[in-house]
């Protein structure tokens, strides 16, 4: 089904890019150079989200202020960015009457670029800023250029009375219109691009801003994210907010009938930023534990895993320490979050961890360990995963560049192959169980046979041996082969890292697990992944 549908996106994608690069022409827009490397920093980042739904009305102190001083403990605990709140004025108060909840003034509806907000003062943003880049801490200004606060008469952006917003002009939309649309603002217009190309160079030479996260980007053109970042800096870091499910295409979109990996891909593609991993947020608000693989850090093609930015969290979708327990649309249960922060430490993409879960909600040791284990074995935004799905939870290794770490989350894994020992990270009562280990080089795909099996109706032929891939020695988790009638043998192909000395035998069990099997007579078949390529059993 999923080929079918890639494939029917990539005729559907060639059409609409054909349409697209017609439109390109006319419009004289310079086409997406699709090779330009995405900006996701060193690949390497582990981003702290460095506040919550409920940060700008602190108490008693600023949260600036706050930022400022745990500068160094932040630095510390291993984040190398941290994405901070929107930096423009906000002093929007807003009611909404269905949820009965009220706010404003946390920066997503502001009125000016004026830096002095609920967060702080002009002057201790800068403080803050500088404290955490000096801590080694990249900082990563949130911007919302999609809409601003239109209970203004004039625009202050835009002298002279014109003021570019969607209640003025309703064909001006790049993209979506945020609630009824009426804030919305015309990015496409040459003078409104140029006033945010501006402010964010200010930003960057002014606020010490290392990188970018985008709000909203459903709400205009991912080419004009990518234009303000090449004007802002090629090597530094953009991430786009594209939380939008595939039934909110209108149903003639392709992306309507595509997954939400393929939208995130396709933004990223165009603006060339990384992209929240919302994908993998709804397989675990909505999947079970072993469905996680297919968040858009678990896909097979590195390109993919590369541009994700991992979360368990943030402002919106999560609770926040404070009034109303903040918005909390869509939060992970408690249960699952300690599960959900080994894995996105400990696989590919950029993990980012939510404030209150790092210092707020007692999780801060994990994390600081998850971060620990993470950086020594080297993990990269790009580095190679593999799932074994024989187990039940989620079983999977990442290779880094110095270790792999295989990770168990509430797995009936029990036998552990000789090389893996005890885990390095063992938590709530080994539902959670990590283990760093010497860095498995690439997978190679070896064809296993087996002859003379003799199984009754229900049976079938499978391979157990040494390796995680290969059950561990347990029957239970062994990996089946298929029946070639014509050859009356049983073979199938299975993937291994190379180089590694491997033993293993046929065995004959009913489908149930738990059934007893019967095993190849005398020794064990032994080989080396990727010397040989093809293994032999007979029983
Ligand atoms: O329901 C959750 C999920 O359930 C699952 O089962 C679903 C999911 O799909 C489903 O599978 O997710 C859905 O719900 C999400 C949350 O609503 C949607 C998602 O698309 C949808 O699939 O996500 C949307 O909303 C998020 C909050 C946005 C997403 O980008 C967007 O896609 N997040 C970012 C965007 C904004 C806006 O900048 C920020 O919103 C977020 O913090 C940021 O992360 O004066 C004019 C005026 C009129 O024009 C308006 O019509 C009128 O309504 C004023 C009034 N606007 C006010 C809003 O009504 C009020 O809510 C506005 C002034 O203030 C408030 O807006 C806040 C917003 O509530 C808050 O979240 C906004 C501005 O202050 O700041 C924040
Ligand atoms: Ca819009």
């Amino acid at each position: 089904m999923k080929f079918f549908i890639r494939a029917r996106y990539r005729l559907m994608k060639r059409t609409s890019l054909l349409s697209l690069f017609i439109a390109m022409v006319f419009t004289g827009t310079a086409m997406a150079d699709a090779s330009a490397p995405v900006r996701n920093g060193t690949g390497e980042d582990i981003l702290l989200q460095g506040f919550h739904w409920n940060s700008s009305r602190n108490e008693p102190e600023k949260w600036y202020a706050v930022l400022a001083r745990m500068a160094g403990q932040i630095g510390n605990d291993g984040f190398t960015a941290i994405w901070m709140p929107p930096p423009w004025r906000d002093t929007s108060g807003w009611v909404d009457s269905d949820k009965g909840t009220s706010g404003g003034g946390e920066g997503y509806f502001w009125r000016s670029f004026d830096k002095n907000s609920q967060y702080g003062s002009d002057e201790q943003l800068k403080t803050a800023a500088a404290a955490l880049n000096n801590a080694g801490v990249n900082v990563i200004y949130d911007v919302v250029p999609n809409h601003m606060d239109d209970s203004q008469v004039n625009n202050p952006l835009f002298p002279g009375g014109r003021n570019e917003w969607r209640h003025d002009c309703s064909q001006c939309d790049e993209g979506d219109a945020f609630m009824d649309g009426n804030a919305d603002l015309n990015t496409g217009n040459t003078e409104v691009y140029d006033t945010f190309k501006n402010e964010l160079v200010n930003l960057r030479q002014q606020y010490g801003a290392k990188g970018l996260r985008f709000d909203f980007v459903r709400g205009y053109a991912a080419e004009t994210v990518d234009r303000w970042m090449t004007v802002f800096g090629n090597q530094q870091f953009c991430v786009g907010e594209m939380w939008k499910s595939p039934d909110e295409y209108p149903a003639s979109d392709w992306q309507n009938q595509a997954s939400w990996q393929d939208s995130l891909k396709d933004w990223s593609d165009r603006s060339h930023c990384a992209i929240f991993d919302f994908a993998l947020k709804e397989r675990m608000q909505n999947g079970s534990i072993a469905e996680w693989r297919h968040g858009l850090n678990g896909n097979p093609d590195p390109l993919w895993r590369k541009i994700a930015v991992t979360f368990v969290d943030n402002h919106d979708t999560g609770f926040s320490p404070g009034r109303y327990g903040g918005q909390h649309h869509w939060a992970l249960t408690e249960e699952k979050r300690n599960k959900a922060y080994a894995y996105i430490l400990s696989s590919p993409g950029t993990p980012a961890v939510y404030w209150p879960d790092m210092y707020d909600w007692q999780r801060g040791e994990l994390i600081r360990q998850l971060i620990k284990i993470r950086k020594e074995a080297g993990i990269k935004a790009d580095s190679p995963i593999r799932f074994q799905t024989q187990y039940s939870g989620l079983v999977a290794t990442t290779t880094g560049i110095r270790k792999s770490l295989v990770i168990a989350l509430d797995s009936d894994l029990t036998k552990i192959p000789q090389g893996l020992g005890q885990p390095t990270l063992e938590r709530d009562g080994g539902k959670i169980r990590l283990w760093s280990t010497i860095p498995e080089q690439p997978p190679v795909s070896v064809a296993f046979t087996c002859d003379y099996a003799t199984t009754y109706p229900g049976q079938r032929v499978y391979v157990v041996g040494s390796s995680l891939e290969l059950g561990a020695w347990d029957p239970g988790h062994a990996v089946a082969l298929n029946y070639k009638p014509q050859e009356n043998r049983w073979t199938g192909s299975i993937d291994l890292p190379a180089q590694q000395g491997i033993e293993w035998k046929c065995i004959v069990r009913g489908n149930d697990p738990s059934s007893a099997a019967r095993w190849q007579p005398g020794p064990n078949v032994s080989f080396t992944s990727g010397a040989a390529n093809q293994t032999r059993g007979t029983f």
